[in-house]
């Protein structure tokens, strides 16, 4: 189904941007592939609103896919980057801010004793999985079907044809050699972590997972699941480390640590510590981080790692999420929650909002979504039909069922009701919807 509404200037964007680069987009998840149609070139963002180009106001349920705790263009983030700025943008010197953001870190997850600043959540998990190579000495590394960690070469890797086979390439460009030391294992299955170490006992040097998994849509970890993970490794002498990019300062003030309290052994960090600018981290043991470069051999660096005007955005985001703030977006997803719910039983769509803290997804199955097989099982169709009803009714969804949902602060009674109005017709759209 071609999905053309009236969006001129951003086609047109669309079409001098294809031109010049692939897809048209910096990152593919942006360009619509899974629900088609035009994306929208975003021009401005204020609190829980966005307006493309065309002048066409939304309501942002994707808040940067995650960063946007507090809204777009929060006062007090603002002025502390045009205060940053105006003292030049980057030294490639260490500074107080990075500091100052390394302590927040620190602070707030006890089990981060030590952390390095990086641009990107893809370098956070990228150094963290060499690092834990270098610490354990030893090569392979477990991952979960459905998880994203960015687009590390030894984690794009698809299952295996057993349990215990290594990782297959999951995209043209990386190789059997980068993937070969690489387990993908069904999320949720300690059974299958245990066979798998049972099979090559000691020669494991880390399982990476998302702390609460958001990228093949939500799917939260079962009871016990982590700790599972955490216990597994600890007898084989492997890491454990804990992928909370997505949900690291959004799910509480701790993350997902603050919510199971199961201490990793290293940890990845990325989205809202940026406040929207490019800000990331990896941290964890003091042990374990005393191995990287300069104080010891497992080598990582970036030009503009702790970059001066991002940790002030990231601090001043930091700063500002207090209890109050975590309280706040729990109860905006939760009303939201209730409000989605509610108009896809009201349209008679089968379908499961699957939420993890403030984080969310729908699947178009009213079956148990316990991984990434599950998730695939949904009537995906109904998702797209049901965005582009939303897009047109000015409410701006992450354009793939296989993504969160984000609120914000900024989210108020306004917004939500801008978004309750849009649902029956999206949710009818849904319904009415054919593969
Ligand atoms: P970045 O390199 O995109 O900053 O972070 C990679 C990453 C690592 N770990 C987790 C758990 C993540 O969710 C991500 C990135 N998330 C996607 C959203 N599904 C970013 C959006 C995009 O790729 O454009």
């Amino acid at each position: 189904m071609a999905y053309q509404y009236e969006a001129p200037v951003s086609q047109t964007l669309f079409d001098r941007a294809s031109l010049v680069t692939p897809g048209g987009v910096n990152s593919p998840v942006r360009a619509f592939r899974a629900v088609g149609g035009t994306p929208r070139f975003m021009v401005s963002g204020t609190g829980p609103y966005l307006t493309d180009a065309d002048g066409r106001e939304y309501v942002d349920l994707v808040c940067s896919w995650g960063p946007m705790i507090l809204g777009h263009s929060h006062p007090e983030v603002i002025a502390a980057v045009q205060e940053a700025v105006a003292r030049g943008t980057s030294f490639g010197t260490p500074g107080e801010g990075e500091v100052a953001l390394a302590e927040e870190v620190v602070a707030r997850i006890e089990p981060v004793e030590q952390v390095r600043l990086v641009s990107s959540g893809t370098e956070a998990t990228m150094s963290a999985i060499r690092l834990a190579r270098g610490f354990t000495g030893r090569a392979k590394v477990v991952k979960f079907a459905g998880c994203y960690h960015g687009h590390v070469d030894a984690l794009l890797a698809a299952a295996g044809s057993g349990v215990a086979t290594f990782g297959l390439p999951d995209t043209p460009g990386v190789t059997g050699a980068q993937t070969g030391d690489t387990i993908v294992l069904p999320y949720n299955d300690l059974e299958a972590v245990r066979a798998a170490f049972a099979a090559q006992p000691g020669e494991i040097a880390c399982v990476i997972t998302e702390a609460s998994p958001g990228n093949m849509g939500v799917v939260p970890p079962l009871d016990g699941f982590n700790a599972g993970l955490k216990e597994i490794c600890a007898a084989d002498g492997a890491l454990y480390i804990s992928d909370e990019v997505m949900t690291g300062f959004r799910t509480s003030k701790a993350g997902w640590f603050g919510i199971d309290g199961v201490r990793p052994d290293l940890m990845t960090f990325g989205k809202v510590m940026g406040g929207g600018f490019p800000a990331a981290a990896f941290g964890g043991r003091a042990d374990v981080m005393a191995h990287l470069a300069p104080v010891g051999p497992v080598y990582q660096a970036g030009t503009l790692s702790g970059n001066p005007v991002a940790t002030a955005a990231g601090l001043a985001q930091l700063r500002l999420l207090d209890d109050a703030a975590y309280a706040k977006v729990d109860a905006v997803s939760a009303e939201l929650r209730s409000l989605v719910g509610a108009a896809f039983t009201e349209a008679g769509v089968a379908h499961t909002v699957s939420a993890a803290s403030n984080m969310f997804s729908v699947f178009f199955t009213d079956e148990p979504v316990r991984n990434y097989e599950d998730a695939k099982k949904q009537e995906a169709f109904r998702f797209t039909a049901f965005f582009h009803s939303m897009l047109e009714q000015g409410v701006y969804l992450p354009p793939s069922a296989f993504e969160s949902w984000f609120v914000s602060t900024a989210h108020d009674a306004r917004a939500l009701e801008r978004i309750a109005a849009a649902l029956p017709a999206a949710a009818r759209a849904a319904a009415e919807a054919t593969a």
